[in-house]
């Protein structure tokens, strides 16, 4: 780890004097051929050209390498790999200065479906992935969910912050809420340089289509109707992925060692108003879609207060309108159709085995 006073694009200049400034120069991306990962490979790519990325991903339903399409081979390079596998890790991990583990099964429904694998990659995988960053005292970094909270209810006035209780819902978030506990272990009783954040739902390109914008968005193009779990007066707290990406940066470099930072953009939407949204956007009847089956012990709102990440590192989201946010989002689906349509007919296969 090396010490710089000068702030970088995406962080914060005056208030991180007292800070220490971490400057990684070839990192480990985990995960970093799905949604979340491949964005913020493309955002450091784009803003950081002095480093270098190593790309590990299980390729996984959920990965495609294609994401990573069009990055400079000499600046980006991609690894075929679980991080379960202690004996490949071995030789992966050395010589990297920080780790960014994006890897994980992300989908709830999934996890209701068949929890093993969300055990595995989320639980087991971080465990070995934090014992080869002890085994080098690599900086690591831990993404994680604001979902580990639980929910909120519809009129409750708080938020979530850094001090909310863990009480997670699903499998999924049971999982991760896990993996979050180790790395503080592995912080507190190791001294493992690390920090967490917990995002709330992210959105933009390269989102997998059995996520519920991209689903909605590819649905319509491809004639179905679509679909609201039980009300739709779920809410969620939407936030662009590269503002997500600029956040995660801004921790790794200057966030302080040991602690977790929320990353929220006070964007909460409820299902059926954002559904009704992408219906008007794309020139439909926004009332056309159904109410279908309830997803089992569904959160009914989550809400972010980023206070700590705004204070003290500067950060604010760049993506603040919503409706835009979205349009742009639907043009990327209707300008990428072959990146979607080859996986779209089984993604849909599988939810009508759910029920949904
Ligand atoms: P995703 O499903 O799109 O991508 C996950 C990636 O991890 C895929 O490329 C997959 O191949 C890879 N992967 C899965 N298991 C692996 C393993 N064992 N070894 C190596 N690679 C493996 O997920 P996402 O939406 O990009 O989410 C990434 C991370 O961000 C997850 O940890 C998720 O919990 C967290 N997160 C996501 C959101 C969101 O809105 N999508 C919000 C907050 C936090
Ligand atoms: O067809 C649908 N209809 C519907 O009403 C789908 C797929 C979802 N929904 C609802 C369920 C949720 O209330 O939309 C909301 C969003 O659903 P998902 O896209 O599945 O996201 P969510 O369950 O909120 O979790 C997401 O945000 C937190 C990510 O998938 C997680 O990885 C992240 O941790």
């Amino acid at each position: 780890m090396t010490s710089h006073t000068s702030g970088t694009s995406g962080t914060p200049s005056t208030s991180l004097t007292s800070h220490h400034v971490f400057t990684p120069h070839n990192i480990l991306v985990t995960g970093g051929c799905g949604f979340l990962g491949s964005n913020f490979v493309r955002w450091v790519v784009n803003a950081h050209p002095d480093v270098h990325i190593t790309v590990l991903d299980a390729l996984t339903y959920a990965g495609n390498v294609n994401n990573l399409a069009g990055l400079p081979a000499d600046r980006v390079q991609f690894v075929y790999g679980n991080i379960c596998d202690v004996d490949m890790l071995r030789h992966v991990v050395p010589g990297h200065d920080a780790i960014i583990n994006y890897a994980a099964e992300s989908h709830n429904d999934n996890s209701i479906a068949d929890p093993d694998p969300f055990l595995r990659s989320n639980v087991i995988g971080t465990f070995w992935l934090l014992q080869a960053a002890l085994a080098h005292h690599i900086r690591f970094h831990q993404i994680s969910t604001d979902e580990v909270y639980g929910d909120l209810a519809l009129d409750d006035p708080h938020f979530f912050t850094e001090q909310t209780a863990y009480r997670p819902s699903s499998p999924y978030s049971a999982s991760k809420a896990s993996a979050d506990m180790l790395v503080r272990a592995w912080y507190r009783t190791y001294g493992l340089p690390v920090t967490i954040s917990n995002c709330s739902n992210n959105y933009g390109p390269y989102q997998h289509v059995e996520k519920f914008i991209p689903r909605q968005i590819t649905n319509i193009l491809t004639g179905r109707t679509p679909q609201l779990y039980g009300s739709g007066a779920n809410v969620r707290d939407w936030i662009h992925t590269e503002d997500d990406a600029r956040a995660v940066w801004a921790i790794l470099t200057h966030g302080r060692l040991g602690q977790t930072y929320l990353i929220g953009a006070h964007c909460e939407k409820s299902n059926k108003d954002v559904l009704r949204t992408i219906l008007e956007l794309m020139g439909k009847d926004p009332d056309d879609y159904e109410h279908i089956a309830d997803r089992p012990g569904h959160d009914r709102r989550y809400a972010i207060d980023p206070s700590k990440l705004v204070t003290e590192l500067g950060w604010h989201p760049l993506h603040t309108d919503f409706r835009h946010g979205l349009e742009e989002t639907i043009r990327w689906y209707e300008t990428h159709r072959s990146w979607w349509e080859p996986i779209k007919d089984a993604v849909e296969e599988r939810y009508a085995q759910q029920g949904r």
